[in-house]
């Protein structure tokens, strides 16, 4: 039976059309290999164009005049009804990026308080009187939006990613052109009949789907965006930043990793071992914050690899529908083929598997991008396979001495997204709080988020925070206000 193709067009200035070269690309099930969606393949001239619908609800529609609650108002409307679809987008997802039902639904549901937080916030945008060095002065700040910004999204949360960005942009008043991965742009297109439904005045938010290099280029470059926000991986991050920079325009870049989860003999183990699986089998490893480099100190090495292994050989591949899979396909076949390669790289390198280390089949599907989870042991931290982000199910084993040792090489990374720390040293989980060079520490947990936790990198992991109060900052800017309350006028040829 051939899979019916369902057609989406993008939101432009509240128009919904299809790319002005009437070109087209599909998007393809993982799960199934059928291409099921085919969306408007937009360039810099429907780019050009949601830009200009964006500087105009900026400048002139009734989003500039808006009170901050009434904008408030807008975004926990936006919210209420993501959450009433919430299952609806989260299968769309699933079609799109293989991930599992369950951890989409849960995300969807999750983004709602997003919404709700940063709904809350609009109106608790605050600027301050300045007790100013000058008698006959009143001085004062304004707290500003930047104007239109461009939002460039990845595949692997593709809603809950581009929330923790338009949310707060939005919040601030800005308005934007959001850009999302080709390989997962059909629920771009239903929240955007979400934002039409809420109520957002045309050209406040603008779809453009499409190519990086095609669409969320000239999207970059555009001399009216005012700021960028990105999510995805350190190469093409550095490239967009490159192009921002060009312009000079402020970014926040949301990146890889390559973060270390750190097991103390003191650990509880059981604990450690469902936390290792979290970091890196979860999600098919496909996720920024991978605990990819697992950390044992060598007294509890040899056990504890013992008791992973046992665990995570019993994930379950299959449907990401099923509730009961617990690891999905790979989401494209580049992806799978980057991943196929770093193991091949890994043993090539000398680290030993001792799990996985091949594609996989499932039953009742013809899918050819399942991995099996794979671990390798015997890896130092200068090999390829602990350096660079593999984003797949392949964990890296490091031995560790003891707490320095560890630390030097959770360090040794060119990334800084996240860590996880197991231990039940008090003292131990403070000094490494403290010493781990990451945006993020868990302790005893992994993989944890929340709406109020600011979220992002060091070095090649980016920098600027998404989430929490940070979050609204990115996309403010502050504007001096000085009126003169003296009666003399000071002289003209000396500063005031
Ligand atoms: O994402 P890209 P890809 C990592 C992961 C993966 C690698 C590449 O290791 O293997 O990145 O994945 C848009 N100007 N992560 O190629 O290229 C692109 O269309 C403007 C980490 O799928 O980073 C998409 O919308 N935009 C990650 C977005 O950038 C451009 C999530 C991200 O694409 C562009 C995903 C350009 N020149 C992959 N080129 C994470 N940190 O969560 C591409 N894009």
């Amino acid at each position: 039976m051939m899979a019916t193709v369902q057609e989406y067009l993008v939101s432009i200035g509240g128009q919904w059309r299809g790319a002005r070269s009437g070109r087209t690309f599909e998007t393809v099930n993982p799960f199934t290999g059928a291409a099921w969606a085919r969306l408007p393949r937009c360039a810099a001239e429907d780019v050009d164009e949601a830009v200009a619908a964006a500087r105009k609800a900026f400048d002139q529609g009734p989003w500039a005049t808006m009170s901050a609650s009434d904008r408030g108002r807008l975004l926990l409307k936006l919210g209420a009804l993501a959450g009433r679809d919430a299952e609806r987008l989260a299968e769309i997802e699933v079609r799109d990026n293989g991930k599992l039902y369950a951890e989409m639904r849960g995300q969807m549901h999750y983004a709602v308080r997003w919404w709700e937080y940063f709904g809350g916030l609009a109106d608790k945008i605050e600027g301050g009187v300045l007790p100013i060095d000058k008698a006959d002065y009143f001085t004062f700040t304004l707290r500003e939006p930047l104007g239109p910004v461009a939002l460039i999204t990845p595949w692997n949360s593709p809603l809950m990613l581009a929330t923790w960005k338009m949310a707060p942009a939005l919040a601030a008043g800005n308005t934007l052109v959001w850009k999302p991965s080709e390989f997962t742009s059909a629920s771009a297109v239903h929240f955007m009949r979400l934002v039409e439904e809420a109520g957002f005045p045309p050209g406040v938010v603008n779809l453009v789907t499409g190519f990086g290099a095609e669409v969320g280029e000239p999207l970059v470059a555009h001399r009216e965006i005012r700021k960028v926000a990105f999510t995805g991986g350190d190469a093409t991050g550095e490239r967009v930043y490159a192009t921002a920079a060009r312009g000079l325009k402020p970014a926040v870049m949301e990146l890889g990793g390559k973060s270390a989860n750190i097991v103390f003999e003191d650990a509880v183990i059981d604990e450690a071992v469902k936390g290792a699986v979290a970091g890196i089998f979860a999600a098919s490893g496909q996720t920024c914050i991978a605990g990819s480099r697992l950390l044992l100190q060598r007294s509890i090495h040899e056990e504890f690899v013992k008791r992973l292994v046992e665990f995570a050989r019993q994930a379950q591949l299959g449907d990401p529908m099923s509730p009961a899979t617990q690891v999905g396909p790979i989401t494209t076949p580049a992806q799978c083929a980057k991943v196929l390669e770093y193991i091949a790289i890994a043993r090539a390198e000398g680290a030993t598997i001792v799990l996985g280390g091949a594609a996989a089949t499932v039953e009742g599907s013809s899918s050819t991008l399942f991995v099996q989870p794979t671990i390798f042991t015997n890896v130092r931290n200068d090999m390829r396979i602990a350096r660079e982000e593999v984003f797949g199910p392949v964990l890296a084993i490091i031995p560790f001495d003891d707490e320095a040792d560890a630390v030097r090489i959770a360090n040794d990374s060119v990334f800084g997204l996240a860590a996880g720390v197991w231990t039940t040293d008090a003292k131990r989980m403070l000094r490494l709080a403290r010493q781990l060079r990451v945006g993020t520490v868990w302790i005893n947990t992994y993989r944890a988020i929340s709406f109020m936790a600011p979220f992002g990198g060091q070095g090649r992991s980016g920098f600027g925070r998404e989430n929490g109060q940070h979050a609204i900052e990115e996309f403010l800017q502050t504007k001096s206000v000085w009126i003169h309350v003296g009666n003399e006028a000071p002289s003209p040829f000396a500063m005031r």
